[in-house]
């Protein structure tokens, strides 16, 4: 059976997202976000910078939640939230599903480091204003698309638990403004989905 390695309120909820999303059968194992908890010998052997998410499936050991995603939608089960390479929504799939690691996740990551993660004394007021701008520049595109779409792709795919649970993060960071209108309906639409709310409400 799969075997999620899952912190709550991090981006392993993408993954049971997903697996609630397609029905498929999986175990969960919750560890404390703590040192004890990531960065023992134990779970460094799974992901050698002891993060998470991590999916095991038999012999099979993959980390990276955007790898995890894809690699369970080609080898366990779609439901169409793939599209075929011959679609015209394929490569903007792609792209949202990238996107989401690579200019989303980056500043929101520094946003958590110097507002949760540092103790006040070491927190950088700079850095910090620096990043906050970079992820609302970073938003606006993504805000621009979902104007005249329910979700990225036009109906609901594996770039939306990507990006979507991203977009839901840096809402409940404070960090989606009046002007990112689009992204908190889309949040709002992503928050009623089942799948979404299992795996939010997993602690
Ligand atoms: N790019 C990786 C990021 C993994 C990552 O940084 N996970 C965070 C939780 S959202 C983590 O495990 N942090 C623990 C730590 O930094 O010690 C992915 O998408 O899986």
């Amino acid at each position: 059976m799969l075997k999620v390695y899952f912190v709550a309120d991090t981006r392993a909820g993408r993954v049971i997202w997903l697996l609630e999303e397609l029905g498929l059968e999986y175990e969960v194992v919750i560890l404390p976000f703590t040192k004890e908890g990531l960065k023992s010998q134990d779970h460094r052997a799974r992901h050698p910078l002891g993060r998470v998410p991590v999916l095991e499936d038999g012999d099979v050991s993959i980390y990276e939640s955007g790898a995890i995603i894809d690699y369970v939608l080609e080898k366990h089960k779609n439901n169409g939230l793939k599209p075929q390479i011959e679609s015209e929504h394929f490569p903007h799939y792609l792209q949202w599903f990238h996107y989401c690691e690579g200019m989303v996740m980056p500043p929101m990551n520094q946003i958590v480091v110097q507002t949760i993660l540092l103790p006040p004394d070491r927190r950088d007021e700079t850095v910090l204003k620096q990043a906050q701008n970079l992820l609302t520049k970073s938003l606006l595109p993504i805000n621009q698309n979902l104007e005249d779409k329910e979700y990225l792709i036009g109906k609901f795919s594996g770039a939306d638990v990507m990006l979507g649970h991203a977009c839901f993060m840096a809402n409940r960071l404070g960090c989606v403004g009046e002007e990112l209108s689009a992204i908190k309906s889309y949040v709002e639409r992503i928050s009623t989905r089942p799948a979404f709310q299992k795996a939010i409400e997993l602690k």
